[in-house]
C-alpha cells in the first residue's frame, strides 16, 4: 500500500531535496527510489497517528521502557527538524543499527538519563541534519542549551562528566589514559571499528576467496591481543572488576560476532567469552540489545542501498 502511494509521486519538494542528498553518496536503483518515496509517505502517515520512523521521528526515552512519543507536539516528517530540546532531557540523533550510536545509547541507559531518540535515515538524510553535524554522521547529542556534541567517545565522555552520579571513566589519570590507549588500539588495528564490520561481512559471506585463511588468522590474532588485555591483570572487565567506559566503547562491535556467525573465533579466548557473558548481564547492555535477525535484515537492505534499511524493524 505504501509503495503504491509512493509510485504516484505524492512527495513534497522538501522531501525530494532529501532524496537528492542521498544520491550524492549512495547509488540508487529504481526499487530504492520507490523505497525512498515509501519512507517519505510513511513519515506523513506518522503525523496522522502512525508509527514514526526515521528522518526525525522522535522517540522519547523517559524510562527504561521504550515508548514512541512526540515531545514537540507531533512526529517530524523528512524535511523539518525536531523542535528545541526540552529542559531536563537530551536529544540523541541516532540510527538503530549504528555501533557508534550504541556506545552513546548504552551510556545514556547506564546513567539513566532522560533522552529522546531522533532516528536519522542515513541513506536519505534530511537537510537539517547537516546543521546538527556537518559530517552527517550519527551519533550526535543536543542538549537544551542547543549544544551539539558528536563523535561517539566524545559524546560518552561528555555524558560521563555532565551526569556524574555514576562515573564510568576512571578518575585516576593513568587508568584513564590506559582506557583511551586501548580504545586507540581498537581504532587502529586492522579489524578495528568499521574495518571490523567489513571483516565480519567478508568472513561471513564469502565461502571461499583468496586470502580468506590469512584474514581469519589475523582476526583470531587480534582477538587474542584483546584476550591478553584481560588475562594480564586477570580482571573480569577491561578496566577492572566492574564495568567501565572502555567496556561500553568496545561492546557494540562484539555484538556483531553472533549475527555474522563469528562466535567460533572466541573458542580460543575464554577471557573474552566470559567478558561477553558478563556484559550481557549488564542492564544498560540489555536495554540496548539488538536482535541478531533484525541486524542482519537491516544489513542486507543497507548493503543493497535500500532506503528502508535504517527503518528496518523500528
Ligand atoms: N567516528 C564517528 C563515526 C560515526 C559513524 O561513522 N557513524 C555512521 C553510522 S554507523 C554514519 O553516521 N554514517 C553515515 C554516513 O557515512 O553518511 C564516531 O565515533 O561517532
Amino acid at each position: 500500500m505504501v509503495a503504491a502511494k509512493a509510485a504516484t509521486g505524492e512527495a513534497t519538494s522538501g522531501e525530494i531535496n532529501s532524496w537528492s542528498l542521498h544520491r550524492t553518496s549512495v547509488e540508487t536503483t529504481a526499487g530504492a527510489e520507490a523505497a525512498a518515496a515509501a519512507s517519505v509517505t510513511r513519515g506523513n502517515q506518522a503525523q496522522d497517528g502512525g508509527e514514526p520512523r526515521g528522518n526525525g521521528a522522535l522517540q522519547t526515552k523517559a524510562s527504561r521502557t521504550p515508548k514512541m512519543a512526540a515531545p514537540c507536539g507531533k512526529p517530524q516528517d523528512g524535511s523539518s527538524a525536531p523542535g528545541s530540546v526540552p529542559e531536563g532531557t537530551i536529544h540523541l540523533y541516532s540510527m538503530k543499527y549504528c555501533p557508534f550510536t550504541c556506545r552513546t545509547r548504552v551510556i545514556l541507559e547506564a546513567k539513566e538519563i532522560k533522552y529522546e531518540t531522533v532516528n536519522i535515515n542515513l541513506l536519505n538524510k534530511p537537510n537539517w541534519f547537516f546543521e546538527k553535524n556537518p559530517l552527517g554522521l550519527v551519533p550526535v547529542l543536543e542538549n537544551c542549551q542547543s549544544q551539539l556534541i558528536d563523535e561517539s567517545p566524545i559524546t560518552c565522555e561528555f555524558l560521563d562528566k555532565s551526569y556524574p552520579a555514576r562515573r564510568f571513566l576512571p578518575t585516576d589519570p593513568y587508568q584513564k589514559a590506559k582506557q583511551k590507549m586501548l580504545l586507540e588500539l581498537f581504532n587502529k588495528i586492522p579489524w578495528g571499528v568499521s574495518a571490523f564490520i567489513r571483516l565480519c561481512v567478508a568472513v561471513h559471506s564469502a565461502m571461499d576467496f583468496e586470502g580468506k585463511d590469512k584474514l581469519e588468522e589475523e582476526f583470531q590474532a587480534q582477538l587474542n591481543n584483546f584476550e591478553q588485555e584481560l588475562a594480564g591483570p586477570k580482571t573480569r572487565f577491561f578496566g577492572g572488576d566492574s564495568v567501565t567506559m572502555i567496556d561500553y566503547m568496545l561492546w557494540p562491535w562484539f555484538t556483531l560476532l553472533e549475527p555474522f556467525s563469528l562466535s567460533k573465533f572466541l573458542e580460543l579466548t575464554p577471557g573474552l567469552r566470559s567478558w561477553m557473558q558478563a556484559m550481557q548481564q549488564d542492564p544498560a547492555v540489555k536495554a540496548t540489545a539488538t536482535d541478531s535477525k533484525a541486524y542482519l535484515g537491516f544489513f542486507q537492505l543497507y548493503t543493497q542501498g535500500n532506503l528502508e534499511a535504517c527503518d528496518y524493524s523500528l
